[in-house]
């Protein structure tokens, strides 16, 4: 049991605990390839052409699989060789693991669009194979002092059954992750495939006119009128994203109602869709905070749905529930009124990204998303606030949600250098379902200078979106300071005092600084 031999294979069992748990994690966490695939696709990369040619010309169609078969393999050998220098101490038999941890690391970096979330399970294999080695050989170093047994066999019958006893426990643990990896991945797959496939008699969205204002700040930081899907911030409690079938789906309305309702995807999507410009935001966005996106929404009116179902006198909330079993409680009145609350289907005029909801979230104007924004929409109980508690009322957070009046500088940015003169300073402002009626700058404590506002949507909803704002000031050579605050269309003016997230929202003003010469 002490031979080298024993030590390499039990190596070689680690290195595959630790693929199969590089597997889970990026499955959960949705990153695009294995580390292990990171690195084919570098060694791809990085393999002058006409040797490459000539690989392919001499394995054809074999070249994907026998390149990642070839990298598993070293990862392999690495697996066997830190087995074998474990009989040398623990440190010699950190070393193939770091080296092959790095090496991952970097492919999974160099992949295009690349963030530090994808080195996540690049961290995870590497912790899984450091922790399944330790447990594996452990046992050899705790061999008890016994003299040579005569048949030369080393070890003892008790040592044997401990190693035995974990080698199982360890493989049995790499088969459910890479297995439970590989189902999480399929059933993505699964659901993209399907929703590629949805039609919805939704539209792109055009921009309002004028709304648009910094397209040519956008190198400098400033950010489009409307957010990209891929752009937009993403929050919930959520470790892996729900996987639903729409044709699977259902929306069950009930609770204070006249009559029960449940809607399936198709019924939903054959009713009048309604679309609207709305910028969601969060709670948790502080003060600068980029927690907060607009786009195109399109879906049914809630308003409609809960007309259909005959909302009962005495309810004054709706608690609403997701697939996976969160839940926020939204004021009845804000989903009855003339604004635009919906069952939303689509975002920028596609079926919504499964981060984003998909097949169905709620979106209304005017709330923060916790108490408001259900993704992966599946039941709607018209009740009381009194009788009921939510995932974020129960942990602290405030029962009532109502959007605070919010203005950010997005140009310049914080710590950059410009020559003195005319600095044009440019941002975002937001009081969803009120309107922002004034944004206004002071450059260090200076008077209040009013911002040219951009243009919002027409109608109903043009106080539903964010308006980018920009005015051009002052700054003469040195270091400056720059201050903004809204004023919304109810008369408010934002608040100087400078509160925290937590219970219902931070208060303050943004300031930026920079400097000039
Ligand atoms: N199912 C579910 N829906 C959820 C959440 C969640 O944790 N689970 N978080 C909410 C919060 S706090 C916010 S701010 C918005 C964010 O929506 P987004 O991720 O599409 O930007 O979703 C809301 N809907
Ligand atoms: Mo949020």
């Amino acid at each position: 049991m002490r031979s080298p031999w024993a030590r390499g294979a039990l190596g070689g069992l680690a290195a595959i605990a630790a693929v199969a748990a590089a597997e889970l994690v990026r499955a959960v966490l949705h990153v695009r390839v294995h580390p292990v695939v990171a690195v084919s696709e570098e060694v791809v990369e990085r393999t002058p052409g006409p040797v490459a040619d000539f690989l392919i010309g001499l394995v054809g169609t074999w070249d994907k699989p026998l390149l990642i078969g070839g990298v598993l393999a070293v990862v392999l050998l690495a697996g066997v060789l830190a087995g074998v220098l474990t009989g040398y101490g623990a440190g010699w038999s950190a070393l193939p693991v770091g080296v092959v941890t790095v090496f991952g690391a970097l492919a999974a970096l160099a992949r295009p669009a690349a963030g530090s979330a994808d080195l996540l399970p690049v961290v995870a294999g590497a912790g899984a194979w450091l922790v399944a080695l330790g447990l594996l050989v452990a046992p050899l170093r705790r061999t008890p002092a016994v003299a040579p047994r005569p048949d030369g066999a080393s070890g003892t019958g008790s040592t044997r059954r401990t190693v035995l006893a974990r080698v199982g426990a360890v493989a049995a643990a790499t088969a459910v992750a890479g297995i439970a990896g590989r189902a999480i991945s399929r059933a993505r797959d699964t659901v993209e495939a399907t929703r590629r496939l949805v039609r919805l008699p939704v539209t792109a969205g055009a921009i309002p006119d004028g709304a648009d204002l910094l397209e040519d700040l956008r190198e400098d930081g400033a950010a489009p009128w409307r957010t990209r899907a891929a752009d937009f911030y993403r929050i919930d409690t959520a470790l892996a994203v729900p996987t639903i079938d729409p044709e699977q789906w259902q929306l069950r309305i009930h609770g204070m109602v006249d009559r029960e309702i449940v809607l399936g995807f198709d019924e939903l999507a054959t009713m009048e869709l309604t679309q609207a410009w709305v910028t969601l935001c969060c709670v948790s966005n502080p003060v600068g905070g980029d927690l907060v996106g607009n786009a195109w929404w399109g879906g049914v009116r809630v308003a409609e749905l809960l007309a259909r179902a005959g909302v009962r006198p005495g309810a004054d909330a709706v608690l609403q529930t997701s697939e996976d079993g969160w839940t926020c409680a939204t004021p009845l009145a804000a989903l009855t009124d003339e604004r635009n609350a919906l069952v939303a289907l689509a975002m920028n005029g596609e079926p919504l990204p499964l981060e984003h909801g998909f097949p169905a979230r709620m979106v209304v104007p005017g709330l923060y998303g916790y108490v408001s924004a259900t993704k992966w929409l599946v039941d709607l109980e018209v009740t009381r606030f009194a009788d009921v508690e939510a995932y974020w009322t129960q942990r602290g957070w405030s029962p009532e949600g109502p959007v605070r009046t919010m203005s950010r500088i997005d140009v310049p940015r914080s710590g950059t250098r410009l020559p003195a003169g005319k600095v044009t300073v440019a941002g975002v402002a937001w009081a969803q379902h009120t309107g922002i009626e004034r944004v206004e700058v002071s450059v260090d404590g200076g008077p209040w200078v009013p911002a040219r506002l951009g243009g919002v949507p027409d109608g109903p909803s043009s106080e539903d979106t964010w308006v980018q704002w920009r005015v051009e000031v002052d700054a003469p050579a040195g270091d400056h300071l720059v201050t903004v605050r809204a004023t919304d269309r109810s008369g408010y003016t934002q608040t100087a005092v400078r509160r925290d997230v937590v219970p219902d929202g931070a208060t303050g003003w943004h300031e930026v600084d920079f400097s000039t010469d």
